[in-house]
């Protein structure tokens, strides 16, 4: 319980403030600033969709792809930074209006798995090994467009196509229940690791867990995440925070329950998270009315909060803890955490 973690995030993390019902609240930020604010804010990698490392890449030959990402790879090796991962981005083109790798268009599905190919060979350049997948169109609106017995078989078709594609590759599939679809086809953890088994290679196919999509599903995230860990597949991770059942918030880690932010990182500890060069990852978004001068301080103090959180776990009493378990002095042990965490 004494090693040190490693931090990242995403591009898409400083969002300019759009939501469904309105415009931007900040102008957009180059590439080139938020790569030196990573480093400013003491974070080792950065996630990348595919189009954070090429943008505007379905214009652009493969070649001309490659290229970039290598250009890419040079910058980072020059400020430090590591890529975690490379994520295809394949909820915003026209072309996966009905999903992605379960459109039931058939140009639309081969287009999806050319893209993550790509994206593999993206991740190859950066020198990476880990493809997230976060299935985001891959569900229904309508109980009665699709088959879910079909689509599993297409994802699954998907997911081969990509292990073969490269022996090192491995798919750390984000399981989210919902938005922006209805019913997604692989909403938990649970799902990520039964859809593993029926890969041409398990042993490749494991899991990221974000904290909110766990909240979405009704589910604990540190129990998720100690479910992932168990099978040894909890690869990477998007800690932020989610208040209950509604849209997907990616507020601030521990901004909603510091509790549960404290199981999820005691969770952590326990299973030495990190150790095999795992990433804690923010997937947090500033809130709207962030004004530029701020636009960091959700990443910041999400680290912060963790960082104080690994505290908290390290220095928790252990001993009277189990004392109370054997005892099963829940209501003690209850008590025991809310004044640990009070700082008493
Ligand atoms: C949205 C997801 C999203 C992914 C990212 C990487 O709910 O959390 O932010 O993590 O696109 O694939
Ligand atoms: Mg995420």
């Amino acid at each position: 319980m004494s090693h040190t973690y490693r931090f990242c995030a995403g591009p898409w993390n400083w969002s300019e403030g759009r939501d469904p019902y309105g415009p931007e609240t900040r102008p957009a930020q180059t590439f080139d600033w938020k790569l030196r604010e990573l480093k400013k804010l003491g974070f080792d990698a950065m996630m990348f969709h595919d189009d954070d490392a090429v943008p505007d890449i379905d214009t652009k030959t493969h070649a001309q792809v490659l290229a970039e990402a290598r250009e890419l790879k040079r910058r980072l090796d020059g400020e430090g930074i590591v890529a975690e991962m490379v994520a295809p981005r394949l909820w915003f083109s026209p072309r996966t209006v009905d999903g992605a790798y379960t459109s039931n268009n058939p140009a639309d599905r081969r287009y999806a798995i050319d893209r993550s190919l790509q994206s593999i060979d993206i991740a190859r350049e950066l020198g990476t090994d880990i493809l997230v997948l976060w299935l985001a169109r891959e569900g229904t609106y309508l109980r009665e467009a699709k088959r879910a017995g079909q689509a599993f078989d297409w994802l699954i078709e998907a997911f081969d196509a990509m292990l073969a594609h490269d022996p090192k590759i491995r798919l750390a599939i984000e399981p989210k229940p919902n938005e922006p679809m209805d019913h997604a086809y692989v909403p938990t953890i649970g799902h990520v690791l039964a859809i593993a088994t029926l890969t041409r290679d398990p042993a490749r196919t494991g899991a990221l867990i974000e904290t909110a999509h766990c909240i979405l599903a009704g589910l604990d995230p540190s129990d998720e995440m100690e479910f992932a860990l168990r099978f040894g597949k909890l690869w990477s991770l998007h800690l932020n925070d989610q208040n209950g059942l509604k849209y997907d918030q990616d507020k601030p880690f521990g901004s909603v329950s510091l509790r549960s932010a404290f199981d999820q990182v005691r969770t952590l500890e326990r299973w030495n998270y990190g150790a095999k060069g795992e990433y804690v990852c923010f997937d947090v978004h500033p809130f709207r009315t962030t004004a530029p001068g701020q636009w960091s301080a959700a990443l910041d103090n999400s680290r912060r909060t963790f960082l104080r959180l690994v505290e908290k776990a390290r220095t928790f009493d252990e001993t009277r803890a189990q004392e109370l378990i054997s005892k099963l002095d829940y209501q003690a042990l209850d008590q025991l955490v809310l004044e640990h965490l009070l700082g008493k």
